[in-house]
């Protein structure tokens, strides 16, 4: 398995050092990086020493060493996953061929714009999370924080990456476009909607990690199927790192839970004013916030029926996240059952080509995955005796992309009036009054082992220390 090379000023597995005119491009693009983190990324953090892992080794065991370290030094660098002998193209026309160690020039705008996008995500979400530090419930969870920020840049530097060693000019220009367009900017947003979403309470934060990282996962795993080698590499070793942050969000949103239902036990009762009141988060806004989340983070799968999606199916550019576990990998003939609404505002099926369908395979796939998590905290309120549970709301809910878009359903995927909606929305969405809540919880723990009064501890600390360990040394 290949070691990292950390002598160079970009550490890399890629053999940097033999390519001198990719070796300066990136380090042209370097300096500005670095201007972006300290100006886009954690808000006056930069000095305090984080108790961080970094990737030394890529393979299964060695791909993390933990220690204390200034965010500005952390070591972003390129890991690509190690080359898989004889690798075959896994699904689409050209099943069976090799695959690409470069770009076909036939490709080339849709791998890009594929590439650009994925890219695009990952300082986003830094600089949606940039103030949740002045706010942290416990130096845990701010050294998890810090931890998911530094990697989310390690990401965008790998898609910079594969922009500057195969797209040439146009991929440094895209590189730089990278740290110019900014989260929720009103002249030059995030590509994505959910990225321009603020998230500055840690509620969020949490259904974040949970809910639209996962959307990494599973679109990672759809780009690691890539017949253009070196992403189908890039985006394997990604997900090394994906994991912690969902579980960043499966544990977040389990303590507040574990925290609310503490708080319903000690007051003896499940009234959200009396829980509010005393400092936790009620179950019904835990399911608002929830509901945003999820239905905001399955728009970021694209339409239902998409001709891009067949196009980078059929071109082998982008599978099905595990494509290996299909049994049809050519999916000329096949067609998916699809719910479309009808003309008359009726909800039929129809069958469309499986190949259009791709994005709403991978969202199914999503759905299930999600479902995980929620069972495990239904558990705990199920334990706790509460006949509450927190559902996943249906694909048609407040959907602003695909085939449900324009349209209104309540959670349950009922068909609704404008004005239906427009009465009922603030049961089941964040309110302004939601929010001003949540937030006023938001207050800074830095005390090693304290938590915030609206989240319980975690079960365990990081790589073995204790919960209490001072996890962040602030300056
Ligand atoms: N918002 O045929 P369509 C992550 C655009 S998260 C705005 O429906 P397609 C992370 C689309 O771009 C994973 N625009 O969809 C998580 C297209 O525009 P153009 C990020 C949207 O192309 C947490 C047009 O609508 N990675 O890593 O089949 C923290 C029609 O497109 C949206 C990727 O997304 C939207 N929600 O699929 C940090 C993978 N949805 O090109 C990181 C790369 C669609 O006509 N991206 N549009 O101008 C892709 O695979 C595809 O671009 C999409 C869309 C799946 C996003």
């Amino acid at each position: 398995m290949s070691t990292l090379n950390y002598s160079e000023r970009i550490p890399n597995n890629v053999e940097l050092g033999s390519d001198r005119a990719l070796q300066r491009a990136l380090e042209h693009w370097q300096p500005k990086f670095l201007s972006w983190w300290k100006e886009m990324g954690p808000s006056d953090f930069q000095a305090a020493d984080v108790y961080l892992r970094t990737a030394t080794s890529v393979d299964a065991k060695g791909w993390a060493t933990y220690g204390q370290l200034k965010m500005p030094d952390y070591r972003w660098g390129i890991f690509l996953a190690d080359r898989t002998p004889d690798r075959r193209i896994g699904f689409g026309d050209a099943m069976g061929q090799p695959v690409w160690e470069q770009v076909p020039g036939e490709f080339r705008s849709t791998l890009r714009r594929l590439i650009v996008t994925q890219g695009d995500t990952e300082p986003a979400s830094v600089e949606q999370q940039r103030l949740l530090g002045h706010t942290c419930p416990s130096l845990y969870d701010l050294r998890n924080l810090f931890q998911v920020n530094v990697e989310e840049g390690r990401h965008l530097w790998a898609m910079v990456y594969l922009l500057h060693a195969y797209f040439g000019r146009d991929g440094r220009e895209e590189a730089e476009a990278l740290l110019e367009r900014h989260s929720g900017n009103r002249d030059n947003p995030r590509i994505l909607n959910t990225f321009n979403e603020p998230v500055t309470d840690w509620l969020s934060f949490f259904m974040f990690t949970y809910f639209t990282d996962r959307d990494g996962k599973f679109q990672l795993k759809s780009l690691a199927e890539s017949a253009f080698d070196p992403l189908s590499r890039t985006c394997r070793f990604m997900l090394t790192e994906e994991a912690h942050h969902m579980f960043v969000g499966d544990t977040g949103v389990g303590r507040v839970i574990k925290r609310t239902l503490e708080v319903m036990k000690e007051l003896g009762t499940d009234d959200p004013a009396a829980i509010r009141k005393a400092g936790a988060i009620d179950l019904p806004t835990i399911q608002r916030y929830l509901n945003f989340w999820f239905s905001s983070s399955l728009d970021l799968f694209g339409a239902e029926i998409s001709s891009n999606a067949a196009t980078t199916f059929a071109n082998g550019i982008k599978g099905r996240p595990d494509e290996i576990n299909f049994e049809d990998h050519d999916c000329r003939e096949a067609v998916f059952a699809l719910e479309t609404p009808g003309d008359d505002g009726a909800i039929r099926t129809e069958d469309v080509p499986m190949r259009s369908a791709m994005n709403q395979v991978v969202r199914k796939a999503y759905m299930r995955d999600c479902e995980i998590g929620l069972s495990r905290w239904n558990r705990m309120i199920d334990k706790a005796g509460h006949a509450l549970r927190l559902t996943l709301p249906h694909e048609r809910f407040n959907r602003t992309v695909g085939v449900w878009a324009g349209r209104h359903f309540d959670p349950a995927g009922k068909p609704l009036s404008a004005e239906q909606w427009a009465t009922a929305r603030a049961a089941w969405l964040p309110s302004e009054a939601d929010s001003a809540f949540v937030k006023s919880l938001m207050k800074p723990v830095t005390e090693p082992g304290k938590m915030a009064s609206w989240i319980a501890p975690p079960d365990r600390g990081i790589n073995a220390l204790a919960v209490d360990y001072e996890y962040v040394r602030l300056a």
